[in-house]
């Protein structure tokens, strides 16, 4: 028996990482089910497994370690099952663009909750500000003050120019990293512009819009030079919150958190309720009404929101 990590999964076969550096293809013996939670995925990227080599050249996945985290999202339109986009992650890398492609507050504040959630640092990583003008470059910078209030960092790159990507090789060095974001945000080209070793396949926006398909087709793990690991993921579309207590949803907005013993009720949920402080702050301008208008998507589970077109930073 050896054990490895998942590099890479593509339905029925799995890139497992032995501990001497070796990659096996290896596909799983019978079930492998975690207790409580339904997954289109039972085993994900980032897992570490135990296998046998079964042939030469490939192997088969006996079993799990227990995971230290894991990032679960429901897909929104299809069975509404959970799919794990990785395990055993250090910290969860948003790429937000304002324009080309639009990402919206609220998904990047369903992405926040759900990192939250699984006590899993995010950062926001406003990349191609090389294509803002001035005044966008404004918008962007009230928008991502918004989430540095909150204490969430917050970097502008431009993984075409090379702006900012020192500090995101410091942020990756020797850490287990997550990229998450819209299709064609730059996930891709991110990795390959902070290690050059790298090669992933990246595309123009309306090259992949004509393919109908994002161009990084399965998370997949890849080492850095510099020391860690990066995963790039396909782009996601919209991001279903899994099995949370509609009580608990204010207390993964770090904000909220903090003001919530301020409430008149102690099971206020911040909606109608007289005397909360949650709502008090949002009218004076403490807490950014673009956050609680997020939380009161994800409250009444309005989830068609995070897909809509108009654009709300114009
Ligand atoms: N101007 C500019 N273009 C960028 C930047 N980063 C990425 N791009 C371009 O954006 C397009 C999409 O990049 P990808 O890296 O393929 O995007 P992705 O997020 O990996 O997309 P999926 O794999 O479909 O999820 C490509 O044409 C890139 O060249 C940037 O900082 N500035
Ligand atoms: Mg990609
Ligand atoms: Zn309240």
């Amino acid at each position: 028996m050896e054990m490895g990590v998942v590099m890479k999964s593509t339905g029925s076969w799995y890139d497992v990482r032995s501990q001497d550096g070796k990659t096996v293809k290896c596909k799983i013996r019978g079930k492998i089910r975690l207790k409580g939670l339904r997954t289109t995925n039972p085993v994900a990227v980032g897992d570490k497994v135990r296998f046998e080599m079964q042939d030469e050249e490939t192997g088969v996945i006996t079993g799990i370690e227990p995971r230290m985290n894991y990032i679960v999202r429901r897909s929104v339109n299809l069975s509404r099952a959970a799919h794990i986009l990785a395990a055993n992650i250090d910290q969860a890398l948003l790429l937000v663009t304002l324009k080309e492609p639009l990402t919206l507050p609220a998904f990047v504040d369903r992405f926040l909750v759900t990192a939250e959630a699984y006590h899993i640092p995010a950062v926001l990583i406003f990349n191609k500000i090389d294509i803002y003008s001035e005044a966008e470059l404004d918008t962007l910078r009230g928008f991502a003050s918004v989430y540095w209030d909150v204490g969430y960092r917050c970097l502008e790159v431009s993984a075409e120019t090379g702006e900012g990507l020192e500090t995101v090789r410091k942020l990756l060095a020797n850490k287990v990293s997550l990229l998450s974001g819209h299709s064609g945000v730059g996930k891709s080209t991110l990795a390959n512009a902070v290690d050059s070793g790298l090669k992933l396949r990246t595309a123009a926006l309306s090259e992949s819009f004509r393919m109908g398909q994002h161009t990084t087709t399965f998370a997949e793990m890849h080492p850095l030079s510099f020391g860690g690991y990066v995963i790039d993921t396909p782009g996601i579309k919209g991001f279903g919150l899994v099995d949370f207590e509609k009580t608990e949803i204010a207390e993964r907005f770090p904000e909220m958190r903090a003001l919530m013993s301020g409430c008149k009720f102690h099971n206020c949920v911040h909606v109608d309720e007289p005397q909360c402080a949650v709502k008090e702050a949002v009218e004076d301008g403490r807490i950014a009404w673009t956050r609680y208008d997020s939380y009161l998507k994800l409250y009444f589970n309005n989830e068609a929101e995070d897909t809509y077109r108009q654009n709300p930073y114009s």
